[in-house]
């Protein structure tokens, strides 16, 4: 079974614990793993496997595109499994499905021990609440995504998608990356591209009952501070392939968020 579709904008969030023995939790998104980025992995790699967070959260987007678990026999989505295989044996992993690896399915968490993240949820830890989400679903103002996304997360469609043979879902998957870049290119500006809605996430905020949202998705790290106490953090999208390497996570404690920029091995 794959996650299961994510709750409307207006549905109260599932509440989970950090634990008592918890001192640190690390929030990540969009590494977007993908088999011609291999410095990309290598700073993944290293850093799930030497962070000092008790707990690693992974908010969508791991994986460049997932068409179905039995694609991951492949070396190199074996390859990411056996990261994350490796790393849960000595911290807590949980992972919340992205707009590009929400196919990620049973099979594939039989074969790595991590929580399997409604989106969103709230984690409660070191004295306050965090509501924790990919993002996609609050970019209201994308009507042709929501429809798209409407369609995709239904479990009738999936069951129809992953029944396709192989290489017809990769035929599938790669005209709708094409017809997403091409919408993104026709945007020339990113200012263009549609952002999370603030008045949808200030309701699903006070409905958590938190002051603060952490999501990727949108690759623009920011910190916005929504007025009334309330906040929005903005995990960045990783890419150690070019000149300038990109890639952090979020650190939760009792000292509060900060941001550590991740740096290659
Ligand atoms: O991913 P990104 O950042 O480029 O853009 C996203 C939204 N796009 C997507 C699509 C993904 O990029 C690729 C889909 C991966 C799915 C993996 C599983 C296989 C599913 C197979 C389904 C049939 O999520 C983009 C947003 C953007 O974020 C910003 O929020 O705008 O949304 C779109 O571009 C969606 C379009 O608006 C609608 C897409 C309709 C496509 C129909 C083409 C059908 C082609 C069939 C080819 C045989
Ligand atoms: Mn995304």
């Amino acid at each position: 079974m794959n996650a299961p579709p994510p709750a409307a904008p207006d549905a109260a969030a599932p509440v989970i614990l950090v634990g008592p023995h918890c001192r640190a939790v690390d929030f990540l998104s969009d590494v977007h793993l993908r088999p011609d980025a291999p410095l990309t992995f290598e700073a993944w790699r290293a850093h799930m496997l030497s962070t000092p967070a008790d707990a690693v959260f992974m908010l969508g987007d791991l994986f460049e595109l997932w068409i179905g678990d039995d694609a991951g026999a492949g070396r190199f989505e074996s390859a990411c499994l056996e990261v994350l295989r490796e790393s849960a044996r000595t911290r807590r992993l949980a992972f919340m499905a992205g707009n590009r690896d929400f196919l990620l399915g049973a099979q594939a968490h039989r074969e790595v021990p991590m929580e399997q993240l409604p989106d969103p949820v709230v984690l409660e830890g070191f004295g306050a609440r965090l509501l924790l989400a990919h993002g996609d679903a609050w970019c209201l103002e994308d009507a042709a995504y929501q429809a798209f996304r409407r369609e995709v997360r239904g479990p009738a469609w999936q069951q129809d998608f992953l029944s396709r043979p192989l290489s017809e879902r990769a035929a599938v998957a790669a005209g709708i990356r094409q017809a997403s870049q091409a919408r993104k290119r026709s945007l020339p500006d990113p200012a263009l591209w549609a952002d999370v809605d603030h008045g949808a996430v200030e309701v699903a905020l006070r409905q958590a009952g938190a002051r603060t949202l952490v999501h990727g998705h949108t690759h623009r790290p920011a910190r916005h501070d929504l007025g009334t106490g309330l906040e929005r953090w903005v995990l960045s999208d990783w890419d150690f392939e070019g000149q300038v390497p990109r890639g952090d996570v979020l650190r939760w404690s009792a000292a509060g968020l900060a941001r550590h920029p991740v740096v290659s091995p």
